[in-house]
């Protein structure tokens, strides 16, 4: 017969929990669990000034770019307007100052030499006032000429404005003197280009150079 007055000590007892239940519990400071909390995800602010630094950056890209290709589309502007500036003073290199006919009698292109237009005309021309055409206040090609006095039918948006005048010796770049009235010639030709989305030509650049009457 079981003895009624058996105890079994709770205290020798040993669970396969013991182990596990005496691990140390290590408590965590609530304000570390507020921090990282905060490091995963962001706030609308902090979005909406993430969102603006992004969108000044692109900004300064955009523009950076923008600059670049204005610069560059200067820069062949530039280049184009020398080249068609030096084809017409290849072309007229070398004229002389009077007509190889009736020498200076005539400033301007002579009675056979003028068509009506400049660019009907210009084949004829065989001195240099030719080109001051026949009001002597100089001519303009649009499309532009070659120096084998073609049109260059593909740049209908440059033109060639050139003008011829006499010079005093004393001041080569002074105002113009009367026409014929000296040795010395000034041959000035302005390149004119219509930007896109203008009406209006605005010049790029300008070449001049001084033509004396060779001595004796
Ligand atoms: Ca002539
Ligand atoms: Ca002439």
């Amino acid at each position: 017969m079981m003895n009624s007055n058996f105890r079994f000590p709770i205290s020798d007892f040993r669970s396969p929990f013991a182990r596990i239940a005496k691990v140390p519990v290590v408590a965590i400071p609530q304000s570390a669990i507020g921090n990282r909390q905060s490091t995963m995800g962001f706030t609308l602010i902090e979005t909406l000034v993430a969102a603006v630094i992004i969108s000044l950056a692109v900004l300064s890209i955009v523009a950076a770019q923008q600059a670049y290709h204005r610069q560059t589309d200067g820069a062949q502007q530039t280049a184009t307007a020398l080249s068609l500036a030096n084809e017409m003073r290849e072309m007229m290199l070398n004229l002389p100052l009077d007509d190889p006919a009736t020498g200076d009698m005539t400033f301007g292109p002579e009675t056979d030499e003028w068509a009506g237009t400049a660019a009907g005309s210009v084949g004829f021309f065989d001195d240099l006032d030719d080109f001051a055409g026949s009001s002597g206040t100089g001519l303009t090609f649009n499309p532009p000429i070659n120096a084998q006095r073609q049109p260059i039918s593909d740049m209908t948006r440059w033109t060639q404005q050139i003008t011829v005048e006499n010079v005093d010796p004393a001041n080569i770049s002074g105002p113009a003197a009367a026409n014929g009235s000296t040795d010395l010639l000034r041959v000035t030709v302005i390149v004119k280009y219509v930007q896109p989305g203008a009406t209006a030509s605005t010049e790029i650049t300008r070449l001049s150079w001084v033509v004396a009457a060779p001595q004796g």
